[in-house]
């Protein structure tokens, strides 16, 4: 299946945990939402956080030594060569923290939930790179304010960066009925971002879905279903 774009599309994707799935990288229905016994919700919330900060610097500092393990495949490379292709009439905005995308090449990038090898001071707030795992006590805490040290990363219960907000929500509002917004590798039950593809219809665009397991009620929700692996599917979808 191979997509024919006209010469003023504008399009928007969107990725969740299934692109980086050929990469080795779990997703979290893979974990059906638990992590050593934990709800995910649990481990990814302020709450979790202040409940048990060493649990939580676990979590993250596994993901961020697996990480460090793998890297992009085909499914990145063609989603970074269609922006390649397309220049600013292209936006990538993804829920993943793993930075394989950016490690692909990607540049229009909006890391809507964090980045996983950023940290920040819960009080100055400014990100910094962090490839550092926490196994053991002590936790690391701010050295101008003594304040604990988070990964940055968007919580469950914590808003989105407003600026990346608006920067989706103009590329839909720009590219009206020329949008053509593709979703790939997302169950579509986290909000703001599941909502994306709501709005992509409300301003006239076309939708797209790449999944290994669709929904049923993706269905419904978009114009066009393909089930597949992206790492296989978006190659021949961008004819790239
Ligand atoms: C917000 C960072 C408000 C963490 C993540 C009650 C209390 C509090 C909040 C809520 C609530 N009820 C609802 C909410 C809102 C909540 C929400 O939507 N909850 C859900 C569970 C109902 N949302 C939030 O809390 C958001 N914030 O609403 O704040 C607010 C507003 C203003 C001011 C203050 C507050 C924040 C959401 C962000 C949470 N953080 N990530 C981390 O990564 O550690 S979300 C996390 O889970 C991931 O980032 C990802 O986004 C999500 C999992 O989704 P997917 O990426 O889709 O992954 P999944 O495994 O589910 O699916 C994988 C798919 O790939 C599958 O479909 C599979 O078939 C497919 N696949 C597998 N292999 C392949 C493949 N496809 C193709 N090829 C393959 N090879
Ligand atoms: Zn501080």
């Amino acid at each position: 299946m191979q997509w024919t774009l006209s010469e003023n599309a504008q399009v928007l994707v969107l990725t969740g945990a299934g692109v980086s799935a050929e990469s080795g990288v779990p997703t979290f229905r893979g974990m059906d939402g638990l992590w050593e016994g934990h709800a995910v919700q649990q481990v990814a919330s302020p709450e979790g956080f202040y409940a048990d900060p060493a649990l939580v610097w676990r979590f993250y500092s596994l993901r961020r030594e697996a990480g460090l393990k793998v890297k992009p495949n085909p499914g990145h490379e063609a989603i970074a060569a269609l922006e390649r292709q397309l220049g600013d009439r292209f936006l990538l905005a993804t829920q993943n923290v793993d930075g394989l995308h950016q490690a692909a090449g990607s540049e229009r990038v909006i890391p809507m939930h964090g980045e996983l090898y950023k940290s920040r001071c819960e009080h100055c707030e400014t990100p910094f790179y962090d490839e550092s795992t926490y196994f053991e006590p002590p936790l690391p805490t701010c050295d101008d304010c003594g304040g604990k040290i988070r990964p940055h990363i968007v919580w469950f219960g914590e808003g989105l960066e407003s600026s990346h907000l608006t920067r989706i929500d103009q590329f839909i509002r720009k590219a009206g009925k020329n949008l053509v917004f593709l979703a790939v590798g997302t169950s579509g039950v986290v909000y703001p971002a599941a909502g994306l593809v709501d709005v992509a219809r409300r301003f006239g665009g076309k939708t797209w879905l790449v999944d290994l397991d669709p929904a049923r009620e993706a269905y419904a929700r978009y114009d066009h279903v393909i089930k597949g692996k992206s790492g296989e599917v978006l190659p021949k979808l961008f004819a790239i």
